[in-house]
């Protein structure tokens, strides 16, 4: 008998299909009505596998009695209550490691497409602008100031890579790290104040909710830029749509938003904006290996080891 799993958002097909081959897998993503598809199988589920940003919350948890393992296909835990899986002896898996180059990758693709207009210049071409005019003058990225919000696995990535930009590069986080050539500033806002690109890359949770507010984003100013690959929640999304809006930042790179599909609507219409579907860790390669971890997470699990990459 294979174990019942609830799988809550889409993977890659191989991926899918390695899960078939173990499990009794029951697809979330293809119910209408989500809660009454829980409440069917709800007694029988002893997995569950979904990803950062959605996680699950604790009341499905509390629908489910057998429930064993949650896999998250994703680095982040702040759509997990952690405390209430461990109060219920319920594993929780990440992938760590195999995305960070990625989200780096991305990161650094949304500052370069955010500060030389590349976005901006392909939909200038494409609706055949050029025959008529000129864009006005973008901005350098060689040379200019970084700072990162979160020194962590994926900040410390794009830090190596803004190294080959001649970027002079900051950080703040809980504390000041004494491996790292990288200056450490005590608050977001001084951080800021001292950034021409500000790139977000902390954990999403309670911790950091809010951070990035009015004041950092004024900090930031007029001819700052606003990266983010890490959790809208990290932003107050209001005050950066207005300090967009008012000219008082100068542009944005946005891959992660508050409220996930939806992208406040006035950011559309912004050329200084670039907009990205979360996908900082979708590509082929990194989504097989995220997909490997969580297949070899719940292996060890039901095989009765230590899953390798747990975090509960
Ligand atoms: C993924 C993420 O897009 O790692 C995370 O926490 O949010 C992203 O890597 C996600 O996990 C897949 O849904």
């Amino acid at each position: 008998m294979k174990p019942d799993l609830l799988l809550i958002e889409p993977m890659m097909a191989s991926i899918e299909a390695r899960l078939d081959e173990a499990f009794q897998v029951h697809r979330l993503y293809q119910a209408q009505d989500k809660a009454g598809f829980v409440a069917a199988i709800a007694p029988v589920i002893r997995a569950v596998v979904t990803g950062g940003g959605s996680g699950i919350s604790r009341e499905t948890v509390d629908l489910l009695p057998q429930l064993g393992i949650i896999a998250i296909n994703g680095i982040g835990t702040d759509a997990v209550d952690l405390d209430h899986a461990r109060s219920r002896g319920i594993r929780v898996t990440t992938t760590p490691d195999v995305l960070t180059d990625d989200v780096a990758d991305m990161a650094i693709g949304l500052m370069i497409t955010s500060l030389r207009q590349i976005a901006t210049g392909d939909r200038f071409v494409r609706a055949g602008k050029w025959l008529g005019g000129k864009l006005p003058l973008a901005r350098r990225v060689s040379g200019k100031r970084l700072g990162i919000i979160g020194l962590g696995r994926i900040g410390r990535a794009v830090a190596r890579r803004a190294e080959a930009f001649g970027m002079s590069i900051a950080y703040t986080d809980l504390r000041a790290f004494d491996d790292v050539p990288y200056r450490f500033e005590p608050t977001p806002q001084a951080l800021a104040a001292a950034s021409d690109v500000l790139l977000i890359a902390a954990a999403g949770g309670p911790q950091s909710r809010g951070l990035v507010n009015e004041a950092v984003l004024n900090a930031l100013g007029p001819d700052g830029t606003l990266v983010n690959i890490a959790r809208g929640s990290v932003v107050d999304e209001p005050a950066l749509v207005a300090a967009l809006a008012e000219g008082r930042l100068g542009g944005a790179g946005l891959d992660v938003f508050a409220d996930e599909p939806r992208v406040p609507e006035v950011l559309w219409r912004m050329d200084n904006v670039v907009l990205q579907p979360h996908r900082a860790s979708a590509t082929v390669e990194t989504r097989f290996a995220m997909g490997e971890l969580v297949l070899a997470n719940l292996a060890a699990y039901f095989a009765g080891r230590e899953p390798p990459t747990a975090v509960v």
